[in-house]
């Protein structure tokens, strides 16, 4: 089995006995490796018509794991063996592997004893999720070396996202343009309002910071006891701004339902999760964050949420060539939910806002005692 044959060529101990396909990302294909000297690490296969650029993008996930690591070296709250991603050199200590029929391979340490959800109901372990996702910002705060690389150049940028799917609807290679034009209407009376950030960071009001930009709930490990140790999937992550990170976070953390629900009654924001995974992220990074970026933290909860629906609803009009799928028509679905999901966030805007405030409010009572 090829999988097996890869897994030779890294720096394992001893020999693979058992393989399980491994997690629900939607890009690579990622394996769970155990070995009979007892060793558990994950093998992915990267998909590089998604990330075209691979010894660019490993180069990025070594210099951020190697200083997160060294930070937390220095940290005894911090163990840095399980609380970062830790890359396994292959047989020639490269960190990655390339091969001609089969294209690039990784391999990282498994963090025994951790698990991922893909939904948490739990307000403390979506506080967890919040400071985990908080430190990954203030950590890279002094990455040292040169600008990273952007792994998929204009990722989050809502004008590109826009442009791309207008054209898609347009040309409707797939022929699906029928089905969704209620979806097209709600979308274009949103585009503006959706924009603003964007300008916000290019006329320099909103810093660039090192940001993860795929901060799913279901990529952050948590503990048997459901702290939180570390953040996973680590490819996109590049410069970017605060409210990519939150935003997108949020979308997960937050909602009372799954990325593709059925039941679009069941998707809206849980003002209690929003809460704890605020409390949580803003523990860690109040402090460095400036007004301009507090003050739009809510509000890109709404924007990363549309951004991604957007996205999906790209996906489905172009058929379905990027995300995985599991039956037709699940990018619709996805699509329906992160809309339905921004609606309840339109809805509940100046409770989010309050929360915002209210949790900036207490930090700063709390740092006066
Ligand atoms: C993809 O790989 P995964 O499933 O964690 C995607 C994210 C989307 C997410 C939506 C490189 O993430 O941007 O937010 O699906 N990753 C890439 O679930 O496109
Ligand atoms: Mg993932």
């Amino acid at each position: 089995m090829i999988v097996e044959e890869i897994s030779k060529q890294f720096s394992i101990q001893g020999s693979p006995v058992k393989i399980r396909i491994f997690g629900s990302g939607h890009i690579h294909d990622t394996y769970h490796i155990l070995t009979d000297a007892g060793q558990q690490v994950l093998l992915q296969k990267i998909n590089d018509r998604v990330f075209q650029d691979v010894p660019v993008l490993m180069s990025n996930i070594k210099r951020v794991t190697r200083h997160l690591y060294g930070k937390m070296l220095r940290m005894p709250d911090h163990d840095p063996e399980r609380e970062t991603m830790i890359l396994i050199p292959t047989v020639n200590g490269k960190h990655y592997l390339y091969e001609k029929s089969s294209g690039y391979w990784r391999m990282y340490r498994f963090i025994t004893e951790s698990r991922y959800l893909d939904q948490v109901e739990d307000p403390r372990m979506v506080e967890q999720a919040g400071l985990a996702y908080g430190r990954f910002l203030a950590w890279l705060v002094d990455l040292p070396g040169p600008r990273l690389h952007e792994t998929i150049p204009a990722f989050h940028d809502m004008g590109s996202r826009i442009g791309r799917f207008l054209m898609s609807a347009q040309k409707d290679p797939a022929g699906r343009v029928r089905l969704v034009r209620k979806e097209i209407t709600w979308i274009e009376k949103r585009t503006d309002e959706m924009m603003r950030l964007h300008f916000l960071r290019v006329g320099g009001r909103i810093p660039e910071r090192i940001t993860h930009n795929d901060t799913k709930i279901n990529n952050v490990l948590f503990d048997t006891k459901g702290i939180a140790l570390c953040v996973s999937d680590l490819d996109t992550v590049m410069p970017g701004i605060v409210h990519y990170d939150f935003g997108d976070a949020v979308r997960t953390a937050a909602s009372t339902a799954m990325e593709d629900e059925k039941d679009l009654r069941r998707v809206s924001v849980d003002l209690r999760l929003f809460e704890a995974f605020s409390k949580g992220y803003l523990h860690e990074t109040a402090s460095i964050l400036n007004a301009q970026e507090i003050e739009k933290l809510a509000f890109s909860a709404r924007m990363m949420t549309f951004l991604i629906g957007l996205r999906f609803l790209t996906d489905f009009l172009e058929g379905d060539l990027y995300y995985k799928i599991h039956y037709p028509d699940q990018n619709l679905q996805r699509a329906r939910v992160q809309f339905r999901l921004v609606e309840s966030m339109e809805k509940n805007a100046d409770s989010m806002e309050e929360i915002i405030s209210r949790i900036i409010q207490n930090q700063k009572k709390e740092k006066m005692k």
